[in-house]
């Protein structure tokens, strides 16, 4: 069985919702972040940079980290989540690097601003500058969504870039807490605001936000997670 390494409301989120969508079954292993676990030699022997997720499979002689790499995994693995049509591939792989590369990274500098900057009094500036770069990085993903008629990023075949998508909207809307982006910001995109309406319906992924403490509105306007433990 597949064992994911969690916290919640974590990247993990993403990868978990594959594993459901999949109909994967998985081991949990709670990492509490709170208390620095995942600073711990034990989970820097599975990802050395500390960060979640790692996801460990049996197939592979090393554990998997970095959420696009295991989705990619995970949708190459169990032949799902991914596009049908071969032509398609290109814009599959097109928007999850971008999610990857551009959308969560420029969110990780929202989260973690201070540590991007050698100037603690710089850090409310940095934000300013990638909140806007995150605000265009949306606009971008509701044309496109758009543009392929919807419901999701790909047109009607569910993939895992909108599991990602929605995990990173969520995200910010919420993070930093009072920092995070407006509320109401994200429903004037319509066709993004439908496809994560759209995925907070499936069942798969009720259970898999459930799984992490997280209820009620999952990706718009959301809620924030339980506490942990
Ligand atoms: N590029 C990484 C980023 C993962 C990431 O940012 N994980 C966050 C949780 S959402 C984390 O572990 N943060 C802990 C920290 O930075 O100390 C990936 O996609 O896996």
């Amino acid at each position: 069985m597949d064992r994911l390494y969690w916290s919640p409301d974590s990247a993990n989120l993403v990868v978990r919702m594959a594993l459901h969508e999949l109909a994967l079954p998985y081991d949990a292993v709670p990492v509490d972040r709170a208390a620095g676990a995942h600073r711990r030699q034990d989970y820097l022997d599975l990802n050395p940079q500390g960060l979640l997720p790692v996801l460990v499979v049996a197939e592979q002689d090393a554990p998997l980290f970095e959420t696009a790499a295991i989705l990619l995994y995970l949708a190459d693995r169990e032949g799902g989540l991914s596009p049908a049509e071969p032509r398609a591939q290109g814009r599959f792989l097109k928007w999850l690097f971008f999610l990857s590369n551009t959308l969560h990274a420029d969110l990780r500098i929202l989260f973690y601003a201070e540590r991007y900057t050698v100037d603690p009094a710089a850090a409310p500036a940095l934000r300013a500058g990638v909140r806007r770069r995150i605000d265009a990085h949306l606009v971008l993903l509701d044309q496109a969504i758009a543009a392929t008629g919807g419901p999701w990023l790909l047109g009607e075949t569910l993939t895992v870039l909108d599991l990602y998508l929605a995990a990173c909207v969520r995200w910010a809307q919420l993070y930093p807490p009072g920092e995070a982006l407006a509320v109401g910001a994200i429903r004037p995109l319509a066709a993004l605001a439908g496809m994560l309406e759209a995925l907070a319906e499936r069942p798969a992924i009720v259970a898999a936000c459930a799984a992490e403490g997280i209820e009620g509105a999952l990706f718009l306007e959301p809620a924030m997670p339980a506490p942990f433990g």
